[in-house]
Order: structure tokens, then sequence, then C-alpha cells
């Protein structure tokens, strides 16, 4: 694979955030995507949002499978921990890696091909375990990487480029994760980084599995008439229900809203997400409601985006099995294997 790295060089008037980093520091290499790629664009919302956030980028761990979605981690975070995984593999690779250290944040990058064909399954089962994640699909329609087929999300009568319709359904990624019971559902588009910087921010603070459709046009393959994931089709037909603000628990709280116009959801930690309503009829705490909010709009032919759903009080695979705090690469071999007494003793309790 290319690798440009990118001159260290930068202003030196470039603003720091509470870590003392800046922007620079959430980068990696330099891409090798064609101009004007969606994915490129997604890169630069998930630098934007860690920075923000000040998070140590040695805490994060970036996984993903194959495809140009897939390449995108080493445009992001280049001091981050890494693994591009095997085609669609990247769910139970991550979920391993959760099990094993769990205080690192996990941040799953993956394209429409990755997770909603070959992976379809490994994406099912990582979202109904509530593994805590950020999963991403970078969703183009199409098998980017490997020349322009039609992927299973593109939709039924859109055209490839030389004008053929698709003639099967679609399976829509957030309606699928809203179904596999998804605590944090939202869909955004890689050309509204206003839209898609704060709802990655509260992805990555949110306990449990976040799961993020991003609607990313493939210039190269699916970008023309007749495609409805194309810059023009995606303006058209957004429908954004809600514009969100991220407070984390570090920040200070304060209430600078209109009541009746905005929507204050408490999370776990503490942190607060502040929801400036569009769809003034539209409950973000709804699965059941959202589910029929998205069929309703797709019918219309319209591409619902912003926070679609959200549990408050969500919890992980590891809140779910009860494991130990430590995580299980920072114990010792005593802590690991409790010895032959114990074994003994559990034994004979089965007996
Ligand atoms: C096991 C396996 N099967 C097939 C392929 C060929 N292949 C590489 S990328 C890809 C599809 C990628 O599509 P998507 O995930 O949508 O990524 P995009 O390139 O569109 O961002 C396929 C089928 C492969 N690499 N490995
Ligand atoms: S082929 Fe499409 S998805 Fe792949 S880098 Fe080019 S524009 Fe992006
Ligand atoms: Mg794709």
């Amino acid at each position: 694979m290319t690798y440009l790295p990118k001159p260290k060089l930068h202003h030196p008037d470039l603003a720091n955030n509470d870590l003392g980093l800046t922007r620079r520091d959430y980068e990696g290499s330099i891409s090798t995507l064609c101009a004007g790629c969606g994915h490129d664009s997604i890169s630069a919302a998930i630098v934007r949002a860690c920075f923000e956030l000040s998070l140590p980028p040695h805490r994060i761990a970036k996984l993903s499978g194959i495809g140009c979605s897939s390449k995108t981690p080493t445009y992001f975070l280049g001091a981050a921990h890494g693994f591009n995984s095997v085609h669609g593999r990247m769910p139970s690779v991550l979920t391993g890696a959760n099990l094993a250290n769990r205080d690192l944040i996990y941040l799953g990058v993956s394209g429409d091909g990755d997770s909603a064909s070959i992976g379809f399954g490994q994406f099912a089962h990582s979202i109904r375990r509530g593994v805590n994640m950020t999963y991403i699909v970078e969703n183009n329609g199409v098998y980017g990487l490997t020349k322009g087929q039609f992927s299973a999300t593109a939709d039924k009568g859109a055209k490839n480029k030389k004008g053929v319709a698709n003639v099967d359904g679609p399976i829509d990624m957030v309606s699928t994760a809203l179904q596999l019971g998804a605590t944090f559902v939202g869909r955004s588009f890689s050309g509204d980084k206003a839209q898609l910087v704060p709802l990655i921010k509260a992805a990555l603070e949110h306990k449990g599995a976040a799961f993020i459709d991003c609607v990313s046009p493939c210039v190269t393959f699916n970008n023309h008439v007749g495609s409805t994931k194309s810059f023009d089709y995606v303006r058209e037909h957004n429908e954004a229900v809600n514009f969100l603000d991220v407070i984390t628990g570090r920040d200070e709280i304060v209430a600078d809203y209109a009541p009746g116009t905005v929507e204050i959801v408490t999370m776990h930690d503490g942190g607060q997400l502040k929801l400036r309503k569009l769809a003034n009829d539209y409950d973000v705490t709804d699965r059941v409601a959202a589910l029929h909010f998205l069929q309703q709009h797709h019918s219309h032919g319209e591409i619902v985006t912003g926070l679609l759903y959200v549990d408050p009080d969500s919890d992980d695979l590891h809140g779910f099995h009860n494991t130990a705090d430590k995580p299980l690469n920072a114990m010792q071999d005593a802590e690991l294997c409790p010895g032959s007494a114990a074994l003994t003793r559990l034994n004979a309790s089965l007996r």
C-alpha cells in the first residue's frame, strides 16, 4: 500500500486543545484516495472530533476491514493503535480487542460492502452484543475499491455509470442497527461537517454500540445522475431531524437554549447531548418511532440524517457479562489463572 508521510512542519499559531496538542497531532499520512472522495471528508471529521474532545491519540484503537473506506485509518490518528483486518472481519477483531483491553476507545471504520455484504453477520453480532465502540460505515452504495459494482445498500432502481438499473432491494444500515439493539444510531453525510463532527463526538462519548451510517459519495464510480448516493442527490433529499451539540461531563453545562426547540439528553457519564429539533415530532429516545419515521421518509426517497436514536441508560458487553474492571491485558498470571483449588471448588459446585 502506498504510504505518503505528511511534513511535520505546521503554523506555530495552530490552536491547542486541553492536552496541548494541535489538530496536526490527530492526522495520519497523506491520503491516496481519489481527489474529492467522500471518505476523505469523514477522515477530516474524525480528526476534528478527536481533537475537540482532547482524546489522547494513544488511547484510541482504530480498526477496519477491506475497501477504500477501510484504507482510511491510515489517513487519521497516526499515533493510535491500528488494525486493518480481513474483508468484513473488523467487528470480531474489534470485539476481541475490546474484551482484552476495555480501557481503549474503539473506533471501527468500514464500508457498505465490508459491513452490508461479506461482513453483515459480523456487523450484526457486534451491535447486538453491545460492544463499546463507534462503528462508522462510509456508505457509497458501491464496492469502490473493486471498481464500482452495486453494493447491498444501493437503492433498487439506482443506475450505475453505464445506466444499468440495480434490481435488488437495499439494506438500510440504520434500520438494521436499530432492530439489532444499537444504543446510539445516527446517519450523516460526508459533505455536512457541521452535522457529522458533533455526531462522531457524541458516538465516541457513548457507552455501548454506537453506529453511524455516513453517506459518502464515490466520485469515480457513483456520483452521476441516476445514483442515489451522489453529492447532488443527497443534498437534494437530505431530511435532518436535529442539530447536535455535545457537552461532555468534563465541561461546564450552560443552558442557553430556547425551551421547546431543544431537547437535552443526559448520558451515563453526566455529559449532555443538546439537540436542536428540526422535526418537532421526533423523539430521539423512541426506537420504534424512529424505525417508523425512517421507513416513511425512505418511501418518499428522502434520506433522514442526524441523531436518530440514543439510549441514555445504555450499557455494554462488559456490563452485560459482569467482567472484571481491570483489563485482561493488565492482569498477571495469578489473576488470570486462579489455580487448581479454585477449579476443584467450581467443579464441586456444579455436581
Ligand atoms: C474475502 C474477500 N472477498 C472479496 C474481496 C474483494 N474486495 C475488496 S474491497 C471489496 C468491496 C469494498 O467495498 P466497500 O466496503 O463498500 O468499500 P469502498 O471501497 O466502497 O469504500 C471487495 C469485494 C476481498 N478483498 N476479500
Ligand atoms: S474509487 Fe470511489 S470510494 Fe474509492 S477512493 Fe475513489 S472515489 Fe473513493
Ligand atoms: Mg462502498
